[in-house]
């Protein structure tokens, strides 16, 4: 059984579709972050960057934050979306940093400037977004001779990208722009343990489609 800390946002769905396609048991504890709820002591113990998501494995007690250990940690825990091969390991490291550290943070900040803040901060807006599109433009040209991220295997690489292109609507981009990855999106979006892990913690945003 995994405690999962989270909220309906990129990160978080992350790791509830992860849980769903694996099938584990886990119980949902939602941490509204647009309340403040991520600063409570209690939240910290377990939580030390103060963000979602966050599990914990009452099989040993582990706790771990940051989505992209979490997502390793329960493919090995689960024994599924394993990469077969040394090299497909690093194939799956190089594309699960790529989202952590570009895709993640970027877009994040697009939804700050360009829907929270409604492009106010032109020169920020400008950046980010230039930004952004230049990485669905990896993305697609990576797509563009294969069907995941890492080929003919659906992997946990998929599953981290998969909630940040689900806001291509905050981020104003036409997914149309990008077929490859639109294609994919589609895909991926017709998945039953992604609807299911999309819905995680219950909410009524609706999975924008191109
Ligand atoms: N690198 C972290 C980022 C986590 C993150 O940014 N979580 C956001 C929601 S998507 C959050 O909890 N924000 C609350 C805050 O910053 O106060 C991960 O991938 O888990």
């Amino acid at each position: 059984m995994i405690d999962l800390f989270t909220w309906s946002t990129p990160n978080g769905r992350k790791v509830s579709i992860m849980l769903e396609e694996i099938g584990l048991d886990y119980e949902v504890h939602a941490i509204n972050i647009t309340k403040g709820e991520q600063h409570d002591p209690k939240f910290l113990e377990i939580a030390p960057n103060n963000k979602i998501p966050v599990i914990v494995d009452r099989d040993n007690g582990l706790s771990l934050m940051e989505s992209g250990a979490i997502l390793q940690y329960l493919a090995r825990k689960s024994g599924q979306f394993l990469p077969a091969t040394d090299t497909d390991f690093w194939k799956m490291q190089e594309w699960l940093m790529f989202q952590m550290a570009s895709v993640g943070p970027m877009f994040g900040q697009v939804h700050t400037f360009v829907r929270y803040g409604e492009s106010k901060n032109v020169e920020a807006s400008e950046r980010y977004l230039k930004e952004c599109h230049r990485l669905y433009g990896v993305m697609d040209n990576h797509l563009s001779d294969r069907n995941y991220f890492l080929g003919v295997n659906y992997s946990i690489v998929d599953i981290a990208i998969f909630p940040w292109i689900g806001r291509h609507d905050w981020q104003t981009v036409n997914l149309n722009d990008y077929p490859n990855v639109a294609k994919w999106y589609v895909d991926l979006a017709g998945r039953p343990a992604v609807q299911r892990g999309w819905n995680v913690p219950e909410n009524d945003q609706v999975m924008p489609m191109p």
